[in-house]
C-alpha cells in the first residue's frame, strides 16, 4: 500500500496517532477542547449533555485511530473476511462500552469528576442506538463485540434507520408508541459520502447481444435510489482491533430535488421523489417474530442487500483474484431470511454483469453464504408474493425461478416417484397469489444452515426443514448455541460483581475466556466471599428499586424476591401465564390470616417489554399487568408482600440496570417455541436464578449449571402437538386455579372485564394454542419451590455462585469461534500495535 507520508516522517506521525490517552490530563484537555471548540460552549453552559458530547468525542478520536489501523491491517493482510448481514443491530449505548473495552474508564471517571461531573450522569445522557426489536438484533450486536475482541476481520452490514424501535409510553395502563428520533446527536457514526451505491427497483428485463454477438440479459429502466454508507466503529475488548459496522442510508440518486417541477410551481411534486427515496431507510419495522409482507419492507431488504454486496464485490475485485477464489476471501452470514435476496443478487452479478456461466456462479454463491434460522413460528417465516417480486425486482424473480428449476430437477432425480416432495420443497408455494418461501431459498443458496440452540436445531431438522435434510443430508444442518458478550452483560452492567470476580481470579482475563469462571468454585464456601456476593446483589436491587420509585412512584422493598420477566411481549413467551400467576398469588394472600401472611416471602413481580403496535393480544397483556399493579400495589392488606411493576420502554440500557437486580427471572415460553433466548444467559451470568420451561437454551443452561440450580416446569416440546390436538377436540378441563383467576378478572376486580375478553377466550374457545392451562399448575407449584428455596439464604447463594461458575459456555466468543470454524472458515488476525 502506498503511503502519502514519506518514510522518514512516519515515526513522528505514528507518535502523534496514539490510540491511548497519555493519562488523565490529556483526557481532560481533549474533553475541554471538544466542549469549547467542537460544541462552542464554555464552562458556564456545560451541562451533563455537553459533558457527554465532549467525553464521547474525545474517546471517539482515540477509537478512530485504532479503527483506521485495523482496517488498514485487514487490507494489508488480505485474509478471508466475514460479513454479518442483519436488518437489526441493537447496539444500545456506546460510550461506557467503548471506555471499558479500551480500558480508559478509570481515567475518564477521575478526569470528568475533576471537571465537575459524575461519570454515571454523563453516560446516562446517551440515547440508545435501538436499531432492532429484540433477541435477533441484540445477538448481532453481541457478535460484533465477539468478532472484534477475538480479532476476526468481520464487518456488520445493516440499515441506518432514521427511527429505531419506537419508544413505549404507558398511558392509563396502555402502551402508546412514540417515534424514536435518535440521530439528533450521534458521535459514533461517520458518514462516507464517497461510498455511494446506486440501487435499482422496478424496470424491465430484455435480451440483448454484446459486442461479441453473445446473448446477454439486461435489467434496466427502473427507479434508482442511492445508498450512502455510515460507518460505526466497533472496539474489541483489550485489543486494538476495532471493526466496522456499515449502515446504509437512502437518498435520491439524482440530486436534491426536481428543479423542473420546482420551477414550474409544483413545489410538492419537486420533493416527492426525494421523500420516496428517503422513506426506504426511514423506519425499523417494529415486529418481532412476525412477517407482515409489506412492499416497503421488501424494498428495505433489497436496498440493503444490493448496497452491501456491491461493496463486498468491489473490495474483492481490488485484489484482482479470479472469481473462483471469492469464497476463499468472503464469508457472508444471513441473520435469518431477511437478507436472502443477497443470494439472488450475487448470482445476478456473477451471471449478468461478470458473465460467468450459471453453474460456476452458483458454486461460488453457495460456498459463500451461511444461513441462521431464528424461529419455527409459522407466522414469522417470510413469504413474499410473486406478483410483488415481479413488479419490484423482475430480474431477481427470473433468477429465483431458475434456482428453483435446477433444484427441483435435482430433487426429482433423487426421488423420482415423489411428486408431493416437489410441491413441498419448491421455493414457490402454490397459493393465491403464489408466494416465495424465503427460508427454502436461503437453504438452497447456502452451504450451511444453523439453528441457535440444540433443541431448536433439532426441531428445524425434524419439522420445517425435514425434507431438506433428506435431500442434502444432515451435515448441511448444524447447531450453534447462542452466546452473549460478558463485556457488556457482566463487566459493564454489573461492575461490582465483575470486580469481585476479578479480585478472586486475579484479574479480568475471564472476560476474554469466560470458562475461567470455573475457578470461582473453590471460593463457594468462603463466608466473606458469599457475603460480598449477596451484598452486591442487594445493592443492584436497591439501584433498581430507586429507579422504579423515581419513574413509577411504586416503592418496592429491596429485600423482596425480585421476579423479573423482561422481553418482547408475545403470546408464545407467555407473560400471560406470569400475570395470571401473580393474580393467583394475590388471591391466596387475600385469603390468609395476618399470622399466615407473616410467613410469606415478599415478592416484587417486575415486567418490561414492547408489544408490536398491531399486536392486539400483546397490548392487552400489558394492560392487564398494569391493571393488576394498580389494584395490588395499593392494597393495604398486602403491603410489601406483593408488588407488581411494569417498567416502561424496555431497551438495552434498561436491561443493563434490570438484569443484575434479579433473584429469579422467567423464561416460560411454550416448549418448542423460543428458539434460544439470550436474556436467560444474561440473568444467570449476573447471579440470578431462572424459572423456565424446557425450551431453547434453557435446556443447555440446565445441563451446564445442573438441574438443582434451575426451576424447570411444564410440558415438553414432544408433548405439544398432542396437547394441542386435545384442546381442539375439547378434551382439556381448565385447571381450577386458572379458572379462579379468570373468574376474578371477569368479576371486574381489575377494571372493565370486557377489555380482557380476548385473553380469556384465547384459553377457552381459542383452544389455548400456547398451552397456558396445561402448564399453569406446574408453574404455580414451581413458584412455590422458588419461595421455599429463597427462604434458605445460604442455599440460594450457593446456587447462584455455582451457576455463574458454570456459565463459560454461553460467551459470544465461544459462539463466534464455532461459526468461524464450522461455517466461515476464517482466522483471526494479529492485531496491530
Ligand atoms: O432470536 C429471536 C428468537 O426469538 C430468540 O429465541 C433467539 O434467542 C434470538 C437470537 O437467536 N428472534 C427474534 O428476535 N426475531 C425477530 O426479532 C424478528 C424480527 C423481524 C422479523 C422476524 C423476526
Amino acid at each position: 500500500v502506498e503511503a502519502s507520508i514519506p518514510q522518514q516522517l512516519r515515526e513522528a506521525w505514528r507518535k502523534l496517532a496514539a490510540c491511548e490517552f497519555q493519562g488523565k490530563e490529556q483526557f481532560q484537555r481533549e474533553v475541554v477542547r471538544h466542549v469549547e471548540t467542537t460544541l462552542a460552549r464554555s464552562m458556564y453552559n456545560c451541562d451533563d449533555a455537553a459533558a457527554y458530547a465532549g467525553t464521547a468525542l474525545a474517546l471517539r478520536d482515540k477509537l478512530v485511530i485504532g479503527w483506521n489501523k485495523t482496517q488498514q491491517n485487514q487490507t494489508l493482510q488480505d485474509q478471508k473476511r466475514v460479513y454479518y448481514l442483519s436488518l437489526e443491530f441493537l447496539m444500545g449505548r456506546a460510550l461506557d462500552n467503548a471506555m471499558l473495552n479500551t480500558q480508559v474508564k478509570d481515567v475518564a471517571r477521575d478526569g470528568i469528576a475533576e471537571l465537575g461531573f459524575r461519570i454515571e450522569d454523563v453516560i446516562n445522557q446517551e440515547h440508545d442506538a435501538a436499531l432492532g426489536n429484540g433477541g435477533l438484533g441484540r445477538l448481532a450486536a453481541c457478535f460484533l463485540d465477539g468478532l472484534a475482541t477475538l480479532n476476526y476481520p468481520g464487518w456488520g452490514y445493516g440499515l441506518r434507520y432514521r427511527y429505531g424501535i419506537f419508544k413505549q409510553e404507558i398511558v392509563d395502563g396502555y402502551q402508546v408508541e412514540v417515534p424514536d428520533y435518535w440521530l439528533d446527536f450521534n458521535p459514533w457514526e461517520f458518514p462516507r459520502p464517497d461510498v455511494a451505491v446506486d440501487v435499482m427497483f422496478y424496470g424491465y428485463v430484455k435480451k440483448d447481444t454484446d459486442s461479441d454477438g453473445k446473448t446477454i440479459i439486461v435489467w434496466e429502466g427502473g427507479e434508482i435510489v442511492q445508498a450512502i454508507a455510515y460507518d460505526v466503529p466497533v472496539p474489541g475488548f483489550d485489543t486494538s482491533t476495532t471493526n466496522n459496522l456499515r449502515l446504509w442510508s437512502s437518498k435520491p440518486a439524482s440530486g436534491e430535488f426536481d428543479f423542473q417541477k420546482f420551477n414550474s410551481g409544483d413545489y410538492e411534486g419537486s420533493i416527492r421523489d426525494q421523500q420516496r427515496a428517503e422513506t426506504i431507510s426511514a423506519v425499523l419495522y417494529p415486529n418481532d417474530n412476525i412477517s407482515a409482507g409489506k412492499e416497503l419492507r421488501l424494498k428495505q431488504q433489497y436496498f440493503w442487500v444490493a448496497a452491501s454486496l456491491h461493496d463486498i464485490v468491489r473490495r474483492f475485485k481490488k485484489t484482482h483474484r479470479p472469481w473462483s477464489q471469492f469464497p476463499d476471501q468472503v464469508a457472508i452470514q444471513l441473520n435469518d431470511t431477511h437478507p436472502t435476496l443477497a443470494i439472488v443478487e450475487l448470482q445476478r452479478i456473477l451471471i449478468d454483469v461478470e458473465h460467468i456461466p450459471w453453474d460456476q456462479a452458483w458454486e461460488i454463491v453457495t460456498a459463500t453464504f451461511g444461513y441462521t434460522n431464528h424461529t419455527v413460528l409459522p407466522e414469522a417465516l417470510e413469504k413474499w408474493s410473486v406478483p410483488l417480486m415481479q413488479h419490484l425486482l423482475p430480474r431477481h424473480l427470473q433468477i429465483i425461478y431458475d434456482i428453483n428449476l435446477f433444484f427441483l430437477q435435482k430433487v426429482e432425480r433423487m426421488f423420482p416417484k415423489d411428486r408431493e416432495m416437489l410441491t413441498r420443497v419448491s421455493i414457490i408455494e402454490e397459493s393465491q397469489p403464489q408466494v416465495l418461501r424465503m427460508a427454502y431459498l436461503a437453504i438452497i443458496g447456502s452451504h450451511k444452515v444453523n439453528g441457535v440452540a440444540e433443541l431448536h436445531s433439532d426441531l428445524i431438522k425434524a419439522t420445517i426443514f425435514k425434507d431438506f435434510v433428506a435431500i442434502y443430508g444432515p451435515d448441511k444442518f448444524a447447531n450453534v448455541t447462542n452466546g452473549i458478550t460478558p463485556r457488556r452483560w457482566l463487566h459493564q452492567a454489573n461492575p461490582k460483581l465483575s470486580d469481585l470476580i476479578a479480585s478472586k481470579l486475579g484479574g479480568y482475563e475471564f472476560l476474554k475466556e469466560l470458562s475461567q469462571l470455573e475457578r470461582l468454585r473453590p471460593f463457594i464456601d468462603d463466608k466473606e466471599f458469599r457475603r460480598e456476593w449477596m451484598e452486591i446483589k442487594l445493592s443492584n436491587k436497591i439501584r433498581l428499586a430507586k429507579y422504579i420509585r423515581d419513574t413509577t412512584g411504586i416503592s418496592v422493598n429491596p429485600h423482596a424476591l425480585f421476579d423479573i420477566q423482561v422481553k418482547r411481549i408475545h403470546e408464545y413467551k407467555r407473560q400471560q401465564m406470569n400475570i395470571f400467576g401473580v393474580i393467583d398469588r394475590y388471591l391466596n394472600l387475600k385469603a390468609m390470616t395476618s399470622e399466615e401472611r407473616k410467613k410469606v416471602v415478599p415478592r416484587a413481580s417486575i415486567f418490561g417489554g414492547k408489544a408490536a403496535p398491531g399486536y392486539w393480544m400483546a397490548k392487552t397483556i400489558i394492560r392487564l399487568i398494569n391493571a393488576v399493579g394498580e389494584v395490588v400495589n395499593k392494597d393495604k392488606d398486602i403491603g410489601d408482600l406483593l408488588k407488581v411493576v411494569f417498567i416502561e420502554d424496555y431497551n438495552v440500557s434498561k436491561a443493563e440496570l434490570i438484569i443484575p437486580a434479579s433473584d429469579i427471572s422467567e423464561h416460560i415460553s411454550t416448549a418448542g417455541t423460543e428458539a434460544s433466548g439470550t436474556s436467560n444467559m444474561k440473568f444467570v451470568l449476573n447471579g440470578g436464578l431462572i424459572i423456565g420451561t424446557c425450551d431453547g437454551a434453557n435446556i443447555e443452561i440446565t445441563r451446564e449449571i445442573g438441574d438443582e440450580n434451575i426451576f424447570l416446569l411444564g410440558n415438553l416440546a414432544e408433548d405439544v402437538e398432542d396437547l394441542r390436538h386435545r384442546h381442539r377436540y375439547g378434551q382439556v378441563e381448565m385447571d381450577p386455579k386458572l379458572r379462579a383467576v379468570c373468574d376474578e378478572i371477569e368479576k371486574g376486580t381489575f377494571g372493565d372485564p370486557s377489555v380482557y375478553e380476548g385473553l380469556i377466550s384465547s384459553l377457552t374457545t381459542g383452544c389455548d394454542y400456547y398451552l397456558v392451562s396445561d402448564d399453569f399448575s406446574s408453574y404455580l407449584t414451581t413458584q412455590d419451590l422458588v419461595d421455599e428455596a429463597y427462604r434458605d439464604k445460604d442455599g440460594w447463594a450457593t446456587k447462584c455462585i455455582n451457576s455463574v461458575a458454570s456459565m463459560g459456555f454461553f460467551s459470544a466468543d465461544r459462539c463466534i469461534n464455532e461459526y468461524a470454524d464450522m461455517i466461515w472458515n476464517v482466522e483471526p488476525l494479529v492485531p496491530v500495535k
